[in-house]
């Protein structure tokens, strides 16, 4: 029991809800952790990590072993609920709830007086408050936070946003340390919210209502988008010019008040490249610079693509090596990945006109082709050593171990290096 909380139900045992689930564990609040993945719910039963993630696996099989963690397939009751399911968007970038609806349908039926809702998962504006609509149409029995209630008038289940921030390859540490903005759907949900996360969060826990609380999130993906989006355009900007972009950036960046991201093949993951869109399917009009910087960061595959043919146009190349299928650096998560596009959009290229090419792939961190590339039959997954045979090199990923390899291994060969390893 802490802070008058003594068990927790997790909806989501992904990237957010499962290391989330830990560290409340972890502070001593039971945990059940859902998800409709029968596998991830016997792994975790057996103390077993299902993402690669730095201590988290130590943590899991710790709280398991204890008795604090368990998971399963369907809600029980409990004192909070968290919903930690994806938001991905369907055809022209409208967000998908339907995992959303389908997790507060999920609890529904277990909730009780004095409960609390926080939703996890990136939302957008108004959300919070659909699903205090959605919860109180299944539970007619039962009053839900609304939107301008007083603070005397406190609902029987209390409902949050409470939007995740953490970076993955630091969670753990960015989970506890982070300051959190919890918004209310009605002032005492957010009160009832910063009692929950100050359980396990040492950061500030900022109260604010649902709606702030929800754009609040989306503003923060969308501001390193554009700033990313900026390095991007200068990357094109100096490709025309024959002026090296990694030079510009550090030297830009000893003004005292210029800090210039870095360029890359793209901008990936689940969150950069799908939040933004969030804003600009709601309100384009008013959101013209966060749609620019998304439709510059979602270029880029197809421009390392043509720089690739056109450097090997025309020369004697038997092989292209791509190094790299993770969304970034040193982690295992292949979603909305600029590299695994790349490789895709490569094999079809070649395919079509130059099907005596081998393209080759080296990813430490996964052990398979993922299925789009897997069907792909001139795509070969090789090891660091093999890949340096190619005769063209193409850096998608900086990893620590490709950063490890001297700039001497690739002379002389064809090299696009997306992320300036062997320039910084
Ligand atoms: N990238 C660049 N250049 C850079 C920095 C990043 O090209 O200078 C690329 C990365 O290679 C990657 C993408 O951008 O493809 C996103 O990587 P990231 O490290 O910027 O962010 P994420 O997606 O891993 O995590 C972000 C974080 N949000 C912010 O920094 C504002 C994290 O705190 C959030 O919790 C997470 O999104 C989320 O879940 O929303």
């Amino acid at each position: 029991m802490k802070n008058g909380f003594a068990s927790c139900v997790m909806v989501g045992l992904g990237y957010i809800g499962l290391p989330t689930a830990a560290v409340v564990a972890r502070a001593g609040i039971k945990v059940l952790g859902v998800d409709i993945n029968p596998r991830i719910v016997e792994m975790i039963n057996a103390g077993r990590c299902p993402i690669e993630e730095p201590g988290l696996p130590d943590v899991v099989e710790e709280m398991v072993g204890k008795g604090m963690l368990e998971a399963a397939t369907s809600p029980s009751p409990g004192d909070a609920f968290v919903i930690a399911v994806p938001t991905p968007f369907e055809g022209g970038y409208k967000p998908d709830l339907s995992y959303v609806e389908a997790a507060a349908r999920s609890i529904a039926p277990h909730l009780a007086k004095g409960n609390l809702v926080v939703v996890e998962s990136t939302i957008p504006v108004g959300v919070t408050e659909q699903v205090a609509r959605w919860l109180e149409k299944l539970r007619p029995d039962l009053t839900f936070s609304r939107r301008g209630a007083g603070r005397s008038t406190a609902a029987d289940v209390l409902v949050a946003h409470c939007p995740e921030r953490i970076l993955p390859g630091q969670m753990l540490r960015e989970l506890v340390g982070n300051d959190r903005v919890i918004g209310g759907v009605c002032p005492e949900s957010a009160r009832r919210g910063h009692e929950f996360y100050k359980a396990f969060v040492d950061g500030e826990c900022l109260v604010t209502d649902s709606r702030t609380a929800e754009l609040c999130k989306l503003s923060e993906n969308a501001y390193r988008d554009v700033n990313i989006a900026y390095a991007n355009e200068l990357a094109a900007i100096c490709q025309d010019f024959g002026i090296d972009v990694w030079e510009l950036i550090d030297l830009a960046n000893r003004h005292p008040r210029v800090d210039i991201l870095q360029p890359g093949p793209g901008v990936g993951g689940h969150c950069i490249a799908v939040d933004p869109w969030f804003i600009v399917s709601a309100l384009g009009d008013k959101a013209r610079l966060i749609r620019e910087a998304r439709w510059i960061n979602s270029a880029r595959p197809r421009s390392v693509v043509r720089e690739v043919l056109d450097r090997t146009a025309g020369r004697d190349v038997r092989s292209i090596a791509c190094f790299g299928l993770a969304y970034k650096a040193n982690v295992d998560d292949l979603r909305e990945s600029p590299a695994v596009e790349i490789v895709e959009y490569l094999a079809t290229e070649l395919h079509l006109t130059r099907p005596d090419v081998r393209l080759l792939v080296v990813e430490p961190f996964v052990k398979e082709l993922p299925k789009e590339l897997a069907g792909l039959n001139a795509v070969t997954k090789v090891d660091v050593e093999e890949a340096l045979q190619a005769d063209a090199i193409v850096m998608l990923v900086d990893h620590k171990s490709f950063r490890a390899i001297p700039a001497a291994r690739v002379e002389g060969k064809i090299v696009v290096d997306t992320r300036g390893v062997w320039r910084r």
